[in-house]
C-alpha cells in the first residue's frame, strides 16, 4: 500500500493562520490524490481550544478528502472508544491539542464527526485487497510519562501483517535537550515502520532495524534556522519499503544573523534593512524573515533604543519580520539587573516579596489545587519553554481531578 504521512498542520496557528489552512489542504489533497490510505502523526489544531471557526476549516478540509472512493478501508479497530468511519485516515493527537485525562479534545472530533479515525492509545487495521496494515497510535504525552506510558499499555505488533507504531514525541537522538527524553532503542519492537510528529523538520532515522519517519510540519510555526528547509510530507510504499518527500508550496522563510558589536543604533537598523531587503528581493511571495542580533552593544546603547518595532513596521506590507535580539549583550542593562536583584524592598529580598503578593493574590482566589504556592513561583519564573510549563501544570490539573 501507498501511505501519506501527514503531520503537524497546527490548523489555527494565529500568526499564519491562512497559510497553515491552504498548506494543510494542498499536502492532504495530494496525498489523497496518490495514497491508499493517510497517517496523521498529531497538531492537527494549534490550540487545545480550537475557536468554532478553526474547527470548521478542520471540518471543511477533512470532508471533502474522507469522501472520495477509497479503496483501502478500515476493517479493525480496537479500543475502548468506538470509531465513525472506516475511512483509511488515521490520526493521532499531538501535544497542541493535549486536554486533561478523559476529556475529549479537538481532534477527536473529527472522528466524532466521522471525518478520520482517532487511534490514539487505539489498534487500527486498514485493508485493501488481501493486504492489512496495522497502525498503533498512541497520542502525544509529557516526555517523562512517555516510557510510563508505552510500558502500561504493552503495545506489541499485530501478527502477519505490515505493522506501523505511530507517536507524537521527543527522543533523545533527535533532541538531546533532556535526558528524561524517550532514547530510541526503547521504542517498542516488532514494528515494520515508525511514524512520530512533533518535529516540524523532515527527519529520517533507524530504530531496531526499521525506518523512522517524520515528515516534519506543513506550515512554519517555531521560526527555528532547521525550518528553512522545504515543507511537505511522505508518501511511504509498503511493498518496496521505500519512500519519498514530497514538497508542498510553502511561505518562504529565512534566517540572517547580523552582529551589533560597536555599530551604532544607525549602522544596525541599516544592516538589517539590507539584510531583510535582499531576502524580500528573492522571493515571489511575501517571506518570513528571522533576524538574529548578536554580539555586545556599544556603552550607551540600550536594546531599545534600536528602534526595532520600526523596522518591522517598515516591511509590513512586504514580509513578515521576526527580530531575535536575546543573543545581544549588553553590560549596563546586565549590572542594572544584578544590583536589582541583590537589592530589598523594605528589608525582603525581591524573591520574598514576590512570594508575598503572589500568597496575597492567591488567598484572594480562593487558591485550591494542591500546588504548593513556592512550587508555584517556581514554574513561573523557571527559565523553561512555555510548553513545558503548560504541560506541567496539566499534569496537576489532571492529578487534582482524579
Ligand atoms: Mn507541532
Amino acid at each position: 500500500m501507498k501511505i501519506g504521512i501527514v503531520s503537524d498542520m497546527h490548523l489555527g496557528y494565529e500568526r499564519f493562520r491562512q497559510d497553515a489552512y491552504v498548506q494543510a489542504k494542498c499536502a492532504l489533497e495530494m496525498a489523497s490524490e496518490s495514497c491508499d490510505m493517510i497517517l496523521i502523526p498529531g497538531d492537527v489544531f494549534d490550540s487545545r481550544t480550537p475557536s468554532p471557526d478553526v474547527i470548521a476549516e478542520g471540518i471543511n478540509l477533512f470532508r471533502e478528502i474522507s469522501k472520495k472512493d477509497w479503496k483501502a478501508r478500515v476493517s479493525s479497530y480496537e479500543s475502548d472508544r468506538e470509531t465513525h468511519t472506516d475511512v483509511p485516515i488515521i490520526a493521532v493527537s499531538g501535544t497542541h491539542e493535549r486536554t486533561a485525562v478523559g476529556r475529549d479534545n479537538a481532534l477527536r472530533l473529527l472522528d466524532l464527526a466521522a471525518l478520520l479515525v482517532d487511534t490514539s492509545e487505539a489498534r487500527t487495521i486498514v485493508q485493501k485487497g488481501k493486504e492489512k496494515v496495522s497502525v498503533y497510535g498512541l497520542g502525544g504525552v509529557s516526555e517523562e510519562l512517555f516510557k510510563s506510558k508505552i510500558e502500561e499499555l504493552g503495545i506489541k505488533p499485530t501478527p502477519g501483517v505490515f505493522n506501523i507504531f505511530m507517536f507524537h514525541q521527543s527522543l533523545y537522538e533527535i533532541l538531546p535537550f533532556n535526558d528524561q527524553y524517550m532514547h530510541i532503542d526503547e521504542l517498542p519492537e516488532g514494528f515494520d515502520l515508525y511514524v512520530d510528529g512533533h518535529l516540524h523538520t523532515q527527519t529520517e532515522k533507524e530504530v531496531h532495524g526499521k525506518k523512522f519517519l517524520i515528515p516534519g510540519s506543513t506550515v512554519i510555526t517555531q521560526m527555528k534556522d532547521a525550518e528553512q528547509s522545504s515543507k511537505g510530507f511522505i508518501i511511504f510504499d509498503t511493498e518496496t519499503y521505500s519512500y519519498e518527500f514530497i514538497e508542498i508550496g510553502s511561505r518562504p522563510f529565512a534566517v540572517r544573523k547580523i552582529s551589533v558589536s560597536g555599530k551604532s543604533g544607525e549602522e544596525i537598523r541599516s544592516d538589517c534593512s539590507s539584510e531583510i531587503e535582499s531576502v524580500i528581493n528573492t522571493f515571489k511571495d511575501a517571506p518570513i524573515v528571522r533576524i538574529k542580533l548578536e554580539g555586545e552593544l556599544r556603552p550607551g546603547i540600550s536594546n531599545s533604543d534600536l528602534s526595532l518595532k520600526n523596522l518591522t513596521a517598515k516591511y509590513s506590507k512586504s514580509a513578515f519580520i521576526d527580530i531575535d535580539s536575546s543573543k545581544i549583550t549588553n553590560k549596563s542593562m546586565e549590572e542594572g539587573i544584578e544590583s536589582v536583584r541583590s537589592s530589598t524592598i523594605r528589608g525582603e529580598s525581591v524573591k520574598e516579596r514576590g512570594m508575598d503578593v503572589l500568597n496575597q493574590a492567591l488567598a484572594s482566589l480562593g487558591f485550591s489545587l494542591s500546588i504548593k504556592p513556592d512550587e508555584l513561583m517556581d514554574l513561573l519564573t523557571s527559565n523553561s519553554k512555555k510548553e513545558k510549563f503548560t504541560d506541567e501544570i496539566l499534569e496537576r490539573l489532571d492529578s487534582d481531578s482524579s
